[in-house]
């Protein structure tokens, strides 16, 4: 049985490990992950003859790089590309919620977003018209409660769903200014020259126009672990992302 890998991530406090046991049932285990050796909770849940691999991403408000926490969640979307990312979202404080999506929709398709605590919204009289986020993210958009184990099951189709490549994905993607979007695509084509489109390019692009020092150390890493395996030159990229960046910022 193949296992899909579907990533947690969210801000603080958002009901990610109460969802995370809510489907798992608290059988957690440490796994390490290639990269750094960081140790993350992950557990197994089985849906339909279709087994799930959740891990508990660390919460974070934003995923550049600046914290520990920061860096191994934007690196395990980034470089382990679980089989999705499930953003985790307050129901009761999506403006806070919302800045990290729009992060993750930058780095990732393969997306779904969870309106968690929507019993609490309910309370405070926060009504979320979760069609019309959905329409605006491009992504499915699912109101649950994790604590309560409301709105699982429709959560578990569309993860199975989506899996099975029924769910195609618009993500939302934010527009710059025309001269940063001038030197994005500018970059961006630079990076699918020498990496290819393993990764996020145009995520890339801009995370390098920001000069993002950490994230171009954590690439020639993965390009040089690859590299022994014989699949990417390393001295050519290395060479350009250690001249690509320039100090724009976005
Ligand atoms: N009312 C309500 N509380 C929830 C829900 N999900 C989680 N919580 C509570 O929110 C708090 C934070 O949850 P936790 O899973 O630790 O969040 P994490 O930091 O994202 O892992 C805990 O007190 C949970 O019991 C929910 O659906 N409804
Ligand atoms: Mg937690």
């Amino acid at each position: 049985m193949r296992t899909f890998t579907i990533a947690l991530a969210g801000n603080p406090n958002t009901g990610k490990s109460t969802l995370f046991n809510a489907l798992t049932g608290l059988k957690q285990h440490t796994g390490n992950w290639s990269g750094k050796t960081v140790s993350l909770a992950s557990g197994y849940y089985e849906y339909k003859n279709t087994r799930f691999e959740i891990v508990d991403l660390p919460g974070t408000y934003s995923l550049f790089s600046n914290s520990a926490d920061e860096e191994i969640a934007r690196d395990f979307i980034v470089f382990e590309k679980p089989d999705i990312t499930l953003l985790v979202l307050d129901s009761t404080a999506l403006e806070r919620s919302l800045n990290l999506a729009l992060q993750v929709l930058e780095m990732t398709d393969r997306v779904i977003v969870c309106l968690n605590l929507i019993d609490e919204a309910k309370k405070k009289g926060i009504q979320i018209h979760a069609g019309k986020l959905s329409d605006k993210l491009g992504v499915p958009v699912i109101p649950i409660s994790a604590r309560n184990k409301e709105g699982l099951d429709v959560l578990s189709d569309h993860l199975l769903r989506m899996c099975m490549g029924q769910i195609q994905t618009t993500p939302y993607r934010m527009q710059y200014n025309e001269q940063l979007e001038m030197d994005i695509n500018r970059l961006e084509s630079e990076i699918i020259d020498i990496i290819g489109t393993d990764y996020p390019s145009r995520w890339l692009a801009i995370r390098f126009l920001d000069g993002d020092q950490k994230l171009v150390a954590t690439l020639k890493d993965r390009i040089s672990s690859q590299a022994k395996g014989g699949t990417v030159h390393y001295g050519a990229a290395a060479k350009a992302f250690g001249s690509s960046n320039s100090h724009h910022s976005c």
